[in-house]
């Protein structure tokens, strides 16, 4: 039986940075390494493996589901760039393993169990994000297939080529079936579990999170011949839009918003920018305040003449609260101290939620921190979560 603390050191070298980081992109050779890994560790558990068209890998404990309902429990294998070695895989790998181990000790549960290592969900490489778990719902836009990274590869190629190589190794070619519940363990990525030194977070909600990407337009010209009243500036439009986006949002009270990323072309110091582009992400744990500040977005947008594109939109959602119950008795089980939060990171789960009763497990993170190479959590927690997730899917598969 693997320990999860030694395979997630494993799966921190898929990936490593120079800044100690860890990258797996959608589709690149990092994030195909881990999954071909997860795909061997699976067929060492004597688990069944699937891969769907988008790159989602699933093993299941079923030659054949056919039309059974199962439970699905899994998380994401791709990272954030230069992100940290537990958001996404520790769920992942901890799903496996606690499948893995059941099958071993009990046999064939009375419920299939099936894991899933979901492509992508973090929107890194094609800036659009949860399009594994969007694809598994039948949620996922055509338009994605034609996105385009930095280097303007298209998501479709990029896909095929990896999806295919994945597919040779799989032992089953497809399955279906209903999923009857999900879970997904995860990292908290806040600093609550830690302060209120608890073992165990049962989530009840997940906050809605709106990505957008504001583009401003300008008329590229020689930075020292142009006169500053012939100028039309399209830094000088994003830095007063910026300035008063951040005036307007500090109104918001619980909203949570970040400008990330920002990309300038022709990004000449010597050239006056013809287009800037920045992201903008919305969260907030009530939907009504997160349109409300949409909205003032909006306004601002239009009155600098600039351009709004939605990248993601998911809604705040409550999770199932059986399955939180659930959890609580898995939790005590392995006398865990325990309590229930709001998650403010996104999740595949507030995917799935919309269609399937859901619920999340978190352990603490360090200091809260996530998205950094400074990510990590205590063995003990890791092991934790692993044996709790563990039992609580045996509560649902096996009883
Ligand atoms: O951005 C998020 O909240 C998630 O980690 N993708
Ligand atoms: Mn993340
Ligand atoms: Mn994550
Ligand atoms: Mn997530």
């Amino acid at each position: 039986m693997k320990n999860i603390v030694s395979l997630l050191n494993e799966f921190k070298k898929i990936g490593l940075t120079s800044f100690d980081g860890v990258t797996r992109c959608v589709y690149d050779e990092n994030w195909l390494a881990a999954q071909k890994k997860y795909m061997q560790i699976a067929s060492d558990y004597g688990l069944y493996t699937f891969v769907d068209d988008i790159g989602n890998v699933y093993a299941t404990t079923e030659k054949n589901l056919g039309q059974k309902v199962f439970i699905l429990s899994g998380s994401h294998m791709d990272t954030v760039i230069n992100g940290g070695p537990l958001d996404g895989v520790y769920g992942t790998l901890a799903s496996l393993i606690s499948i893995g181990t059941l099958m071993k000790k009990f046999g064939h549960p009375k419920i299939p169990l099936v894991a899933v290592s979901f492509s992508e969900e973090e929107g890194s490489r094609f800036n659009t994000a949860f399009t594994g778990s969007r694809y598994l719902m039948n949620k996922l836009e055509d338009t994605v297939y034609g996105l385009r990274d930095h280097e303007g590869l298209s998501f479709n190629h990029a896909r095929q080529n990896a999806v295919t190589q994945l597919k040779e190794l799989a032992s089953e070619l497809k399955a279906t079936g209903l999923i009857h519940a999900f879970i997904e363990l995860h990292i908290e990525q806040g600093p609550i579990l830690e302060k209120k030194r608890q073992d165990i977070g049962i989530v009840t909600d997940i906050v809605g999170q709106k990505k957008l990407l504001i583009k401003c337009y300008g008329v590229a010209n020689h930075a020292g011949t142009t006169p500053m009243n012939m100028r039309c500036d399209a830094m000088k439009k994003a830095v007063t839009l910026i300035h008063q986006l951040y005036a307007v949002l500090d109104e918001f009270v619980a909203l949570r918003y970040t400008i990330g990323q920002i990309r300038v072309q022709p990004n000449a110091a010597n050239v006056i920018p013809s287009e800037v582009d920045f992201s903008l992400d919305l969260r907030h744990k009530s939907q009504k305040r997160l349109d409300d500040a949409f909205t003032a977005v909006k306004e601002l947008t239009e009155l600098n003449d600039s351009i709004l594109t939605i990248m993601t939109d998911v809604n705040a959602i409550k999770l199932s609260d059986q399955l939180a119950n659930n959890s609580a008795l898995a939790a005590q089980y392995h006398n865990s101290a325990y309590q229930s939060l709001i998650s403010g990171a996104g999740h595949d789960a507030q995917i799935i939620a919309k269609y399937v009763p859901t619920t999340m497990i978190f352990v603490p993170s360090i200091k809260g921190n996530s998205h950094s190479p400074s990510e990590n959590t205590k063995s003990e927690h890791l092991v934790n979560g692993q044996l709790v997730l563990q039992q609580a899917l045996y509560q649902l598969a096996y009883i």
